[in-house]
């Protein structure tokens, strides 16, 4: 019985094995292998979009290459990109870009099957404006008193405007019900006695009564001589239950203004008339955040120095040093000036701890040194620190760190001497979580 189940766990393992190998070989004779050819730039054209750059081309109709890699340095961070498409495509957006650095250098070259590059050819693109983004910050209630309140449809027998200020959620306002009614549209205006700009509103709905006239859709106007109108928002799919409250998002009209109108569109059960318990006004605080001013501290930094990990095999000698054997802590690894960090050939350095044995050369039997006394270590790891120096300025680091239980990886930096700090202050640690055994 055993041996039968074991041929058919078997089987099918086999067969996917098999069908794997087939989909590689299928792709490989697809590809283009004949001598690549980059479009030239007359060929490549662009679109300066909000805060995107639209770069297009005509798809070869016979190969021509089998892709392209596109490539252009970020002037934010200094970072070079890089996007690789098809030769089935035509178009390329690239996103976050800015109209305030000019124009972008994109290099275009052209790969064919067998990864043989073409000459790359470059050209110049630039953004549109990208725009400005907005978050409230606070809101603050205004106070209103009931001589700024009026409705152009006042029902005489009950519900006074009053009523919608007077924090109550039992009372309400009403536009007429009574005959002959009026039909839609009918609105509650406030009127100012100061300018305001940015706001938001709330009302809650009325609690018992009339279980329809709840208004599903209304009109924010505003005005500064109570004459002329703007409407700056049209709300819908507002609450239609009772004693329910609506907060709204706030809303810039981009000027300032005097005269506020709720124009209520529809109601539900397509009553022509409305009620509402109360309405409050807020003045809103929108912080701006606008990536096209120059007065940002991002918009101030110059990049100075970094490394990308670009390529394979060790890091860069001229960047890094690295530290050997026991070294801080009486920690259980013995670093490794070379082995155990690489770069993987996709732009990452790779520091791998292992367990490994290695003798200690710095030995002596009974020293009272832990970095003598320990003939040999049982795991070994890389440490390396950067050759440049700095004062001020800003430090980023992209990294991630195993959690394995008894691994203590760190990204720290260090005072260039220590005769600068006092001994306790000589690390800043950016990263430096212990996974305690
Ligand atoms: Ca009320």
């Amino acid at each position: 019985m055993k041996r039968y189940m074991t041929f058919l766990f078997a089987l099918p393992v086999m067969m996917l094995l098999a069908s794997c190998t087939d989909n590689i070989t299928n792709m490989e004779r697809t590809g283009y292998l004949g001598e690549p050819k980059t479009l030239t730039a007359s060929e490549i054209r662009s679109e300066a979009l909000p805060g995107q750059i639209k770069l297009y081309w005509s798809a070869p109709v016979a190969a021509t290459y089998e892709y392209m890699k596109v490539s252009y340095v970020n002037p934010a961070d200094g970072r070079r990109l890089t996007q690789v498409v098809s030769r089935h495509t035509s178009e390329l957006l690239i996103s976050n870009t800015l109209q305030k650095y000019g124009d972008y250098t994109f290099t275009f070259q052209a790969y064919n099957a067998d990864g043989t590059a073409a000459s790359p050819v470059e050209v110049k693109a630039r953004s549109g404006k990208a725009p400005a983004s907005y978050a409230e910050r606070s809101r603050m209630r205004v106070t209103l008193t009931a001589s700024q309140l009026s409705t152009d449809n006042q029902e005489p027998s009950e519900g006074p405007i009053r009523n919608l200020i007077d924090g109550n959620t039992s009372t309400f306002f009403h536009t007429r019900w009574s005959s002959p009614q009026k039909p839609l549209p009918q609105y509650i205006q406030i009127n100012f006695n100061e300018e305001h700009e940015d706001f938001a509103i709330k009302y809650t709905t009325r609690d018992t009564g009339n279980a329809d006239g709840f208004p599903t859709s209304a009109d924010l106007l505003v005005s500064d001589d109570g004459t002329n109108w703007t409407t700056v928002a049209t709300l819908s799919g507002l609450p239609a239950s009772r004693k329910t409250d609506y907060n709204s998002t706030f809303f810039r009209p981009g000027k300032k203004f005097k005269h506020l109108r709720f124009l209520v569109t529809s109601t539900s059960g397509n009553r022509n008339y409305f009620h509402m318990s109360e309405f409050s006004f807020y003045d809103v605080d929108v912080v701006v955040d606008d990536p096209e001013a120059e007065t940002t501290e991002q918009s101030k930094k110059v990049l100075v120095w970094s490394d990308e990990f670009e390529g394979t095999g060790q890091p860069d000698p001229a960047k890094w040093k690295f530290e050997e054997g026991f070294q801080r802590n009486h920690e259980d690894q013995y670093y490794m000036k070379e082995g155990n960090a690489a770069l993987d050939g996709s732009g990452h350095l790779v520091i791998t701890a292992r367990r490994q044995n290695v003798s200690n050369p710095n030995y002596q039997a009974g020293s009272s040194d832990w970095k003598k006394n320990r003939a040999n270590a049982k795991y070994t790891s890389a440490s390396m620190q950067s050759r440049f120096t700095y004062r001020y300025g800003t430090v980023e680091v992209r990294a991630k760190i195993p959690t394995v239980s008894g691994s203590w990886p760190a990204i720290w930096q260090w005072a260039e001497s220590l005769r600068q700090f006092h001994s306790r202050l000589r690390q800043f640690n950016l990263a430096e979580p212990c996974f305690r055994r």
